[in-house]
């Protein structure tokens, strides 16, 4: 159809066509057009509503976000009651579960659809005749709030539901939540934009849905899956969960790719044992999994308890979240001199560990949770990531005789608890620093720590409690000091540090062990010297360089005085350089103090070699995003990835729909799932060593 064709029928297009590429972006994670020509739709039927505002529609994709805040959400009474699940937290109670199951129906090794429990908020969505009209929390189960402006702005969520066979009323209930990586990326928006940052992908979920201003969740990155139907009316419904689930994929609405059928008590704790492997690695926050009895005639048999239905069960993984009380507020001081917060607490096991500390991230969160020495908390552990308090229960604040709080607002200090100087937050941001740079003997000892680290000069052998000893004792200043280091000045250190504590006795054996550690360790730093220039660039710590940066900095420039000698507009021209990190970058090499120490360590013998420039533009993998998974047998991922990156790739190590080549070598898992499940291009370790030779890396 053509641009002058009558506006409605334009407009009908656009809208199918708009609607029609947020499903295949947003659902099925494929996207059908390019950004620019969506932004190019989208702009044409936005101005067609501007001169036609009676053809405007409450479903038309321009209509996601409306501006007026609400001053409080309407309560919606659902038509089917919003039902909770039944917890296990055994193996003996889920085989309880499916044996009473096997009872009450006769099928003593019933199907189960099984599902990951996802750590967000339950929503329910109400379709009527394919448009999607009223959205609410779960509230109590029978009562919830109209959260309907709000989820107009998940783009996951269809405001109109495909195909042609479409129910009169589709109530839908799912899960709201945050994908992890997304969560960490809207922190990173929100303290460059001075926004607040959120405590966790949960309550982000939780916070987001309840904002009354709907341009406010428009910003944030929610997404939904569907996992149960409320009211149905006009349709024909499937004789089980799964074919449901299959039916609403087809009605446009997003299912968990997670999802299973499972046999008898064996399937589900297979299940529940392989999503539990995976758990860390999953996009998303889950605290157990999901079985449902499958056939509905057999959910109709067992019934419901109260508000719990006897064909479900939720399978917890041990808890995350656990309370225990406050000991101290204490802080520490990073490489960058950022001041963090964090609480010691009387130890607590969660999640299977026993955690003394949680942070506190900030001077804002303080300020958010109101934290106070005594505070009863609830502290979270998800996956790997550092223990953080998300909660004080504010009943339980210990009070004077006047019934006033016993413990006064926390406060972060205004002067460095490491080296005195004063403690300044800038303009903007969140984060206090020391404002003592490299006299602050915490930043010291943390940017050596960091010098060392494995994946930047890779100094074997330097822990921390030698780092510290090293700058306690004034033997390096700069980095460079640890290229000037001999092995008499180790056995030194090492023996005024073990009189300080009272250790080592002095005799001949202890001394030949010194002695060899000494060596070493010197043999160590002396190994080290032979670099490549994005290990020496990672290792600088110059702000916001993470590893990634350092090696595109590397490639772009190909040697160390053309980089020292950008200036920020050349900076901002590399590749994934925003203003930000070109401004970091431009002052951490224009401060002498940073140039001297470069030149102390390449007078002291570091060296690396040093190529012609090579543009992100250049070589067969130019602008190519190279996911590597599973181990190969002839190299290491890392040697692998090294040698794509020189061919002009990017390496990364999570795979998304702009993945270009997903290299699946022994054993690779849910990276190589989701790659067949987008259609990428994938290679085997020959294909890739094919590659390679043919294109001499
Ligand atoms: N994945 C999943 N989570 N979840 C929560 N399925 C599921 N089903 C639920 C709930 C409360 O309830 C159904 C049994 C209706």
């Amino acid at each position: 159809m053509s641009k002058t064709a009558a506006p409605a029928a334009r407009i009908a297009e656009l809208r199918r066509r708009i609607d029609d590429a947020n499903h295949r972006y947003h659902v099925l994670d494929d996207p059908s057009i390019p950004d620019v020509e969506y932004d190019r739709l989208m702009r044409e039927l936005e101005a067609l509503e501007a001169a036609h505002p009676e053809l405007v529609d409450f479903d038309s994709p321009t209509q996601r976000v409306g501006n007026a805040p609400s001053a409080k959400f309407a309560e919606v009474t659902h038509a089917v009651p919003m039902l909770s699940l039944a917890n296990a937290f055994t193996d003996e109670e889920v085989n309880e579960f499916v044996t009473r199951i096997g009872k009450e129906t006769g099928d003593d090794s019933p199907v189960f659809s099984v599902e990951p429990k996802l750590d967000g908020l339950a929503i329910s969505l109400r379709y009527e005749n394919g448009v999607f009209v009223r959205g609410a929390t779960r509230g109590d189960g029978t009562t919830g709030e109209d959260v309907t402006a709000n989820l107009r702005t998940v783009k996951v969520i269809p405001l109109r539901l495909r195909g042609k066979a479409l129910p009169e009323v589709l109530e839908v209930r799912g899960e709201v939540y945050m994908p992890r990586a997304e969560f960490e990326h809207y922190n990173i928006w929100a303290l460059e934009h001075g926004e607040k940052t959120l405590a966790n992908p949960r309550n982000g979920a939780a916070g987001s849905l309840r904002q009354l201003d709907p341009r406010v969740t428009a910003k944030r990155p929610l997404r939904f899956y569907a996992y149960a139907l409320g009211e149905v009316t006009g349709a024909k419904l499937p004789a089980t969960h799964s074919q449901t689930l299959a039916w609403l994929r087809e009605l446009g609405l997003p299912v968990c790719p997670q999802v299973e059928v499972a046999k008898g008590v064996e399937g589900v704790l297979d299940y529940y044992a392989r999503i539990g492997a995976q758990r860390d690695t999953l996009p998303y926050d889950i605290d157990g999994v999901v079985y449902k009895l499958d056939r509905y005639d057999q959910q109709r048999a067992m019934g419901f308890v109260s508000r719990a239905p006897r064909w479900a069960l939720a399978h917890k993984f041990p808890a995350q979240e656990e309370m225990t009380t406050v000991e101290s507020i204490e802080v520490n001081v990073g490489r960058t001199g950022a001041v963090t917060p964090w609480v010691l607490m009387t130890p607590v096991h969660v999640g299977g560990v026993t955690v003394t500390r949680a942070t506190l991230h900030n001077a804002d969160q303080i300020a958010r949770l109101d934290v106070r020495v005594g505070d009863a908390v609830i502290v979270r552990r998800a996956g790997d990531v550092i223990p953080e308090v998300v909660r004080v229960i504010e009943e339980r604040r210990p009070l004077d005789k006047r019934g006033k709080p016993l413990h006064p607002p926390y406060q972060l200090p205004t002067t460095c608890p490491v080296c005195g100087s004063a403690v300044e937050r800038e303009e903007g941001e969140v984060v206090a620093r020391c404002t003592g740079g490299l006299f602050c003997p915490a930043q010291r000892i943390q940017a050596l720590f960091h010098f060392a680290s494995r994946r930047a000069m890779d100094i074997e052998g330097m822990g921390e409690r030698f780092i510290t000893a090293l700058v306690e004792f004034d033997y390096v200043h700069t980095v460079a000091d640890l290229y000037k280091l001999t092995v008499g000045d180790l056995l030194e250190m090492k023996r005024r540090a073990d009189e300080r504590d009272g250790t080592t006795p002095e005799t001949v054996k202890a001394g030949k062990v010194a002695s060899k550690w000494a060596e070493n360790l010197i043999a160590a730093i002396d190994a080290s010297r032979n670099t490549t220039l994005e290990r020496l660039l990672f290792a600088l710590g110059i702000r916001d360089v993470g590893e990634s940066t350092a090696k595109t900095l590397a490639r772009h420039f190909g040697a160390l005085d053309p980089l020292i000698a950008a200036s920020e507009e050349e900076l901002v021209a590399v590749p994934d350089v925003g203003p930000i990190v070109a401004a970091r970058i431009a002052h951490f090499f224009a401060e002498q103090h940073n140039r001297d120490v470069i030149a102390a360590l390449r007078a002291n013998g570091v060296h690396w070699q040093e190529g012609a420039p090579r543009r992100a533009s250049e070589g067969p993998l130019a602008g190519m995003t190279v996911v590597l998974t599973g181990g190969l047998a002839s190299m290491s991922r890392d040697e692998a990835g090294a040698k794509l990156e020189a061919l002009g790739a990017k390496v990364s190590g999570s795979v998304s729909k702009k993945t270009g080549i997903v290299v699946a070598g022994e054993a690779a898992g849910s990276k190589l799932a989701k790659a067949q499940e987008l259609g990428l291009d994938i290679w085997d370790e020959d294909k890739l060593l094919a590659f390679l030779a043919e294109h001499g890396a």
